[in-house]
């Protein structure tokens, strides 16, 4: 580094031999395509441990400023999983029967969601993720987050594949608006609440609906030539 009033250290890095490099790729890849939008959760309870290293995985996020501003707020409690769904169910009947146009409801019915959402109490972890404009320092000033959707969004990412990685389900749900969240979560006004990502195990008679996933041509463009 060019300053070196920056503090810094080694980094740590093991450089790979190509066939291995592919290898790892095409696992990690076979793994992740593995991974499915679930609806129908199972009762059956998940180790806290799990959840909380991979939590540890959200958290290694890049970040703007590296300001790691995120908040998760992992909610087992049944009490708080049932207003959860009180307050989700509200905002959604108002999306299906009058908010959604109809466009976004034609866009959903393969989807064959509805406002009924049992599996935010039955669905053993309900990790609230919120995204923090502002963190408060040591000296009670308010600082200004950069990036901050961007950030919460890689970290939910993060998130999602190490849970699958290690044999959960997820659910990205977004009820919309999303504020009675920090009310029953007790959190603060500076923290906007983005995704609630249901975990657990699926249903041993789980569906899911028949998709495609786009493919590398249609979504990519190379510029190497
Ligand atoms: N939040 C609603 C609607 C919904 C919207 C999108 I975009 C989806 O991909 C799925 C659902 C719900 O959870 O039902």
């Amino acid at each position: 580094m060019a300053d070196d009033t920056i503090k810094s250290i080694p980094l740590d890095f093991t450089l790979l031999e190509e066939p291995e490099m592919l290898a790892r790729a095409q696992g990690f890849n076979e793994r992740l395509q593995k991974r499915r939008t679930v609806r129908d959760f199972s009762e059956r309870p998940v180790p806290r441990d799990v959840i909380e290293q991979c939590l540890l995985t959200a958290n290694s996020a890049p970040s703007g400023a590296n300001r790691q501003p995120w908040h998760f707020a992992v909610v087992a409690d049944a009490t708080k999983k049932k207003e959860i769904r009180e307050g989700a169910e509200e905002e959604e009947r108002e999306f299906y029967t009058s908010r959604a146009p109809q466009d976004w409801l034609d866009a959903l019915a393969p989807l064959g969601t509805d406002a009924h959402k049992p599996f935010l109490e039955k669905a053993p972890y309900l990790i609230v993720i919120f995204g923090q404009k502002f963190e408060v320092n040591d000296q009670g000033e308010k600082l200004k987050n950069y990036y901050v959707t961007e950030s919460v969004g890689i970290a939910t990412g993060m998130l999602i594949s190490a849970l699958h990685n290690a044999g959960l389900a997820t659910l990205t749900h977004t009820p919309a608006p999303m504020k009675f969240l920090n009310k029953i979560l007790d959190r603060p006004d500076t923290e906007r609440p983005l995704i609630i990502l249901v975990v657990g195990y699926p249903e041993a008679d789980a569906r899911v609906p028949e998709i495609t996933r786009k493919s590398l041509h249609q979504f990519t463009s190379f510029h190497d030539e």
